[in-house]
C-alpha cells in the first residue's frame, strides 16, 4: 500500500541524516548516534556556492567575473525591467490618438514610477562630492609598524577616493569657502580599509556628541534655509564663538585651505590617531596624511566667488577632465609616527584631542605608498552616489584610539547610511563590495540581492558542515588590540588637556607667510560683516584676540568695531613652516593657460604657444570673439572659448598674442557699441579686459608678445609689473609663464595690491 510504502522511504531518509533531532515521530528505523558539534575542518570542505560573496553576482544576477564587465544594462534592444521587447518608448497607449490614457500602459507606469523614486536623500554632510577609480601601491615602508597587507613592499590595491565640500547641498557650488572631505576606499585582499578624513586636520569639536550642533549652526537657517553652502552667516558664527574648542579649526577654514584650487590641489589628514599593529603584535600610534604631487594650492576668495557662479562644478570637472586627459593626480600616504604611551600625548600634545595637529617639524611625515587616480567613475549614482565609506571598516593590523570625535564616528556612519541606502544590504552595491571572500551571516532585509544558499545562517551548525569557521590570528583574523582601559568612574567630561584652545591656532597664524595672513584677515571680515548680530562679532574678536593682537585689529577695523584685549596670556609656540602654502615649485599637470587671440592675427604665434603648453603638460584654451576655428592658409586652430564664455577663473595664466590695438578689428571689433569709457578709449572688448584686469588682481602669471603687451597695458597693467612677461614672441612669452606658474601664483602681487579696504 502506498502509506506503507511512503513510510519505508521515510525511514531510509532517517537512516542517512547523521543529525540528533531530525527524527520523524513515529517514523520506522533506528535513530542514528548523535555526532559531536565540528569545531574545524575535518577534510576538504565541500564548493558553497551559497556562501560566495555578492561581489560573484552582479546587479542583474549575471555572475561576475574578471574578464565581465559589470554592467546593469546590456544588449541592443530597449526593453521593460522584465525584459520584454519595446516597440515604442515616446507614446502613451491611449484610446485614440486623442483619447484618453489607458492604466493598462505598464511600460508608460513602469517608467514613470522608478522615475518618482530616482531621488535618494543626500548625505546630511558632505553632499556635494565627485570621486575616481585608482590603485595604491605600497611602499613597504610601513611593514615594521603594521602588518596591513596592502601597505606590503609593491603590493598594489584598487581604490575609490571621493572628494567632498560639508555644509553645502548636492547641486551647491564647488568652490564655496568649506572643509573638504578625502575619503579613500582601498579594496585591500583584507577586506575593506576606510580612510574617511578631510583637507584639514583638526576638527571643530572634541566629542561626537556635538555634531548635531556644529552641523546645524552651519546648515542654511530653519525658517529661510538659506545661506546655501556659506559659513558666512549668524549661526555658524554663533556657535563657533561660543565653543572656543572650534577656534583652530575655524581658523584653517578662514585661510587659503578653505578655498582649494583643485581637489588634485590638496592635503588630506585622518585627523584622529589611529594605532597600527605590526606582525608581533606592537604598537605604534600614527596620523595618517595625503601629500599631493602637484603641491597644496588655492585659489583666492573673490576667484572662488566668481567661480561659484561661473563654473559651479569647478573642481568635479577639473579632477574629471585631468583623469581623462591621462593628467593622473596622485599623492603620496604618509605617517607621522608616535611611541603608543599610557597618556598617548606627544611632547605636551595630546594625541587624542582631534583640535590639535603634530607640527611635521617634531614627527616629520613618513611616506609609506602611492596613490594614483586614473579612472572616472562610469555612473555617478551608482558610484559617486552610492559609495559608503565607514571609519570602522579597518583591516589587520590598523585599529582606532579612545579619541571621543573618533568613537562617535563608529557609530554614526552606518547608521546613516541605513537611511541613505534604504536599508542594510548596501554592501552588496558594486562600488561597496570588498574584493575579498565574503562569509557573513548577514541575511535577507531590503534590497538583498545575492542568492544564499545553504540552511545554517548561524554558528555553530552541523547542518551546512559546519561553515564557516572562525579565523584566528594566523589565519588573517582581525584582532583588537586588548589596550588597557583605566579604571574610572562614568563621567561626562573630557581630560583636562583638552582645554587649551588657543596655543595651536596661535601657532597656525604665526605659522603664514604675510600673504596668507592677509587672505585671513580679509576671510574674518568678508564673514564676520556677513552677520547680522554685533554681540556674535564682539565675540569673535574676543576670541582672536586669544590669537593674535594684530589679526584681532585689522579684523575689527574692518568691522568697524573696537578691539578687545586678549583674555588668556599668549602662548609662544615654535611657528611650523610646513603648515605654508607658499614656496617650493611644482609640476605645472593640468594647468589652465587661456591664449587671448582677437581673431585671426598672429595665427602661427597662437599654434605655437598652444603647441608649448601642450608639450609642458598642460592644457592650452584659445579664447577668441567668436566660436568656431581661425584659418589662416589651411591649418586651422580651434577656438574653445569665446569671449562671451570665458572668465579669468577658469585659467591659471594668461597668454595674449600679439594682435595690433587700438584698431577696429582686434580686440575692438564687438566693442563698438559698448559705452564705457575705457573699452571705447582703448578699442579694447571690455571683456578682455576684466578678464586681464581679474587675472592680474588674482596673482596669476600673465604673458604677451607683440602688440599683445599693448592690450596688457590698455587694462592698466604695466609690461613689467609683478608676475608679468612681455616678450618679442610666443615662444618666450610662455618660458616666463611657466616659470611663475610654477610658484602657483605671482606671490609679490599681494599684498598691498589686493589688500582689501578693510
Ligand atoms: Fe563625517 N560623516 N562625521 N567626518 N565624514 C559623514 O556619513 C560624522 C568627521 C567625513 O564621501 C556621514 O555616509 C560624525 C570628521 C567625510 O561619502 C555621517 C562626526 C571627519 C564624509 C558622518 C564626523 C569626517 C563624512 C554623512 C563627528 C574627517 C563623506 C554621510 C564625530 C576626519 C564621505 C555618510 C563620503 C560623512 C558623521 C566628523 C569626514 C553623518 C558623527 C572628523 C569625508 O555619518
Amino acid at each position: 500500500n502506498p502509506v506503507s510504502a511512503a513510510a519505508e522511504t521515510i525511514a531510509e531518509k532517517v537512516k542517512d541524516l547523521a543529525h540528533p533531532g531530525n527524527e520523524i515521530p513515529g517514523a520506522p528505523g533506528p535513530v542514528p548516534p548523535p555526532v559531536d558539534e565540528p569545531t574545524e575542518p575535518t577534510g576538504p570542505l565541500p564548493p558553497k556556492p551559497d556562501q560566495r560573496g555578492p561581489d560573484t553576482y552582479s546587479p542583474t544576477g549575471q555572475p561576475t567575473g574578471a574578464d565581465q564587465a559589470d554592467v546593469a544594462q546590456s544588449g541592443e534592444r530597449l526593453t521593460t525591467a522584465q525584459g520584454a521587447r519595446l516597440y515604442d518608448t515616446d507614446h502613451s497607449l491611449k484610446a485614440g490618438p486623442r483619447g484618453p490614457v489607458l492604466l493598462q500602459d505598464h511600460h508608460l507606469r513602469e517608467k514613470i514610477t522608478h522615475f518618482d523614486h530616482e531621488r535618494i536623500p543626500e548625505r546630511v554632510v558632505h553632499a556635494r562630492g565627485a570621486a575616481a577609480h585608482g590603485v595604491f601601491q605600497g611602499y613597504g615602508a610601513a611593514e615594521g609598524i603594521c602588518k596591513a597587507a596592502f601597505l606590503g613592499k609593491d603590493v598594489e590595491t584598487p581604490v575609490f577616493v571621493r572628494f567632498s565640500t560639508v555644509l553645502g547641498s548636492r547641486g551647491s557650488a564647488d568652490t564655496v569657502r568649506d572643509t573638504r572631505g578625502f575619503a579613500t576606499k582601498f579594496y585591500t585582499s583584507e577586506g575593506v580599509f576606510d580612510l574617511v578624513g578631510n583637507n584639514i586636520p583638526v576638527f571643530f569639536i572634541q566629542d561626537a556628541i556635538k555634531f548635531p550642533d556644529v552641523i546645524h549652526a552651519g546648515k542654511p537657517h530653519p525658517d529661510r534655509e538659506i545661506p546655501q553652502a556659506q559659513s558666512a552667516h549668524d549661526t555658524f558664527w554663533d556657535f563657533v564663538t561660543l565653543h572656543t574648542e572650534a577656534t583652530h579649526h575655524t581658523l584653517w577654514n578662514m585661510s587659503d585651505r578653505g578655498i582649494p584650487r583643485s581637489y588634485r590641489m590638496m592635503e588630506g589628514f585622518g585627523v584622529h590617531t589611529f594605532r597600527l599593529v605590526n606582525a608581533a603584535g606592537a604598537t605604534t600610534l600614527v596620523k595618517f596624511h595625503w601629500k599631493p604631487k602637484l603641491g597644496v594650492h588655492s585659489q583666492v576668495w573673490e576667484e572662488a566667488q566668481i567661480t561659484a557662479g561661473m563654473d559651479p562644478d569647478f573642481h568635479r570637472r577639473d579632477l574629471a577632465d585631468a583623469i581623462e586627459a591621462g593628467a593622473f593626480p596622485q599623492w603620496e600616504l604618509g605617517v607621522q609616527t608616535f611611541p603608543d604611551t599610557e597618556d598617548q600625548m606627544f611632547q605636551g600634545i595630546d594625541l587624542l584631542d582631534p583640535t590639535k595637529i603634530v607640527p611635521e617639524e617634531l614627527a616629520p611625515v613618513q611616506p609609506i605608498g602611492l596613490l594614483t587616480l586614473n579612472a572616472n567613475p562610469s555612473n555617478y549614482f551608482a558610484e559617486t552616489e552610492q559609495v559608503a565609506f565607514h571609519v570602522g571598516h579597518l583591516v589587520p593590523g590598523i585599529d582606532v584610539t579612545n579619541d571621543p570625535l573618533l568613537q562617535g564616528r563608529l557609530f554614526s556612519y552606518v547608521d546613516t547610511q541605513l537611511t541613505r541606502l534604504g536599508g542594510p544590504n548596501f554592501a552588496q552595491l558594486p562600488i561597496n563590495r570588498t574584493h575579498a571572500p565574503v562569509n557573513d551571516m548577514l541575511r535577507d532585509g531590503m534590497h538583498q540581492t545575492a542568492v544564499h544558499r545553504g540552511v545554517a545562517p548561524y554558528r555553530p551548525n552541523s547542518l551546512d558542515g559546519g561553515c564557516p569557521f572562525l579565523a584566528g590570528a594566523d589565519t588573517g583574523a582581525y584582532i583588537e588590540v586588548p589596550v588597557e582601559v583605566p579604571a574610572a568612574h562614568k563621567v561626562r567630561e573630557a581630560a583636562a588637556s583638552f582645554d587649551d584652545h588657543y596655543t595651536q591656532p596661535r601657532l597656525f597664524w604665526l605659522s603664514m607667510s604675510p600673504t596668507e595672513r592677509e587672505h585671513i584677515v580679509t576671510a574674518y571680515t568678508f564673514e564676520l560683516n556677513k552677520c547680522y548680530e554685533t554681540a556674535i562679532k564682539e565675540r569673535a574678536l574676543r576670541s582672536l584676540a586669544n590669537i593674535d593682537a594684530e589679526l584681532c585689529a585689522q579684523v575689527a577695523t574692518g568691522l568697524g568695531l573696537p578691539a578687545p584685549a586678549a583674555t588668556v596670556a599668549l602662548a609662544d609656540p615654535q611657528p611650523s613652516p610646513a603648515l605654508s602654502q607658499l614656496g617650493g615649485r611644482w609640476p605645472l599637470d593640468g594647468r589652465i593657460v587661456g591664449i587671448v587671440t582677437a581673431g585671426d592675427q598672429d595665427l602661427s604665434g597662437v599654434r605655437s604657444a598652444r603647441q608649448a603648453v601642450l608639450d609642458a603638460g598642460m592644457v592650452p584654451l584659445v579664447i577668441a570673439p567668436t566660436g568656431g576655428k581661425l584659418d589662416e592658409g589651411g591649418d586651422p586652430v580651434a577656438v574653445q572659448r569665446t569671449f562671451a564664455t570665458a572668465r579669468s577663473t577658469e585659467f591659471d595664466a594668461v597668454l595674449v598674442a600679439g594682435v595690433p590695438v587700438p584698431g577696429a578689428d582686434a580686440y575692438g571689433a564687438r566693442d563698438a557699441k559698448v559705452d564705457d569709457g575705457v573699452a571705447v578709449a582703448t578699442g579694447i572688448d571690455p571683456r578682455v579686459l576684466v578678464l586681464l584686469t581679474e587675472a592680474y588682481r588674482h596673482g596669476k602669471a600673465l604673458g604677451a608678445w607683440a602688440d599683445g603687451v599693448d592690450a596688457l597695458t590698455a587694462a592698466g597693467i604695466a609690461p613689467d609689473a609683478p608676475g608679468v612677461v612681455a616678450a618679442s614672441d610666443a615662444d618666450s612669452a610662455l618660458e616666463g609663464v611657466t616659470g611663475l606658474l610654477a610658484q602657483h601664483r605671482a606671490w609679490d602681487r599681494f599684498p598691498p595690491a589686493v589688500r582689501p579696504a578693510v
